[in-house]
């Protein structure tokens, strides 16, 4: 009976410590952004630890979240909400996730989740297609991610 309950709260504390370290973080997705830019995802670079979980909000309409192809850790799995679609996507893998809205990626509708410190993804990130004003909107999120602990 001791040995049950030692299993019993050794379990609780697991569950209870998962339930603590694990965030939740919210990207919004706007027409206009608090500096400014037209049709933009707000915080468009966001640095999170593995098992969070990060909330695509619809705040304004006519967007949606998607995975960049190639540009996600090798084995992760990607992602694709619909137009006006909240979804939420727990990121499990290191690495850098490149994301767009659909509709506006040649307008510069792109996003940046870092998860961890391996950056070793950087250079698919980079080489990864991004029409039209996504290419410098990329590469000042790009300008962001940070190597090791910060
Ligand atoms: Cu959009």
């Amino acid at each position: 009976m001791k040995f049950f309950s030692l299993v019993a709260a050794v379990g609780l504390a697991t569950m209870c410590a998962n339930v603590a370290f694990a965030a939740d973080h919210e990207v919004r997705m706007v027409n206009k952004d608090s500096e400014g830019r037209t049709m933009q995802f707000e915080p468009a670079f966001l640095k999170i630890a593995p098992g969070d979980t990060v909330t695509f909000v619809t705040t304004n309409p006519g967007h949606n979240s998607e995975s960049v192809e190639g540009a996600i850790p090798e084995g992760a799995e990607g992602w694709k909400g619909r137009i006006n679609e909240e979804i939420s996507v727990t990121f499990d893998a290191e690495g850098l996730y490149a994301y767009k809205c659909l509709p506006h990626f040649g307008m510069g509708m792109v996003g940046l989740i870092q998860v961890g410190d391996d950056t070793s993804n950087l250079e698919a990130v980079q080489g990864a297609r991004y029409p039209g004003k996504a290419a410098a909107r990329m590469e000042e999120l790009l300008g962001q991610v940070t190597a090791g602990a910060n």
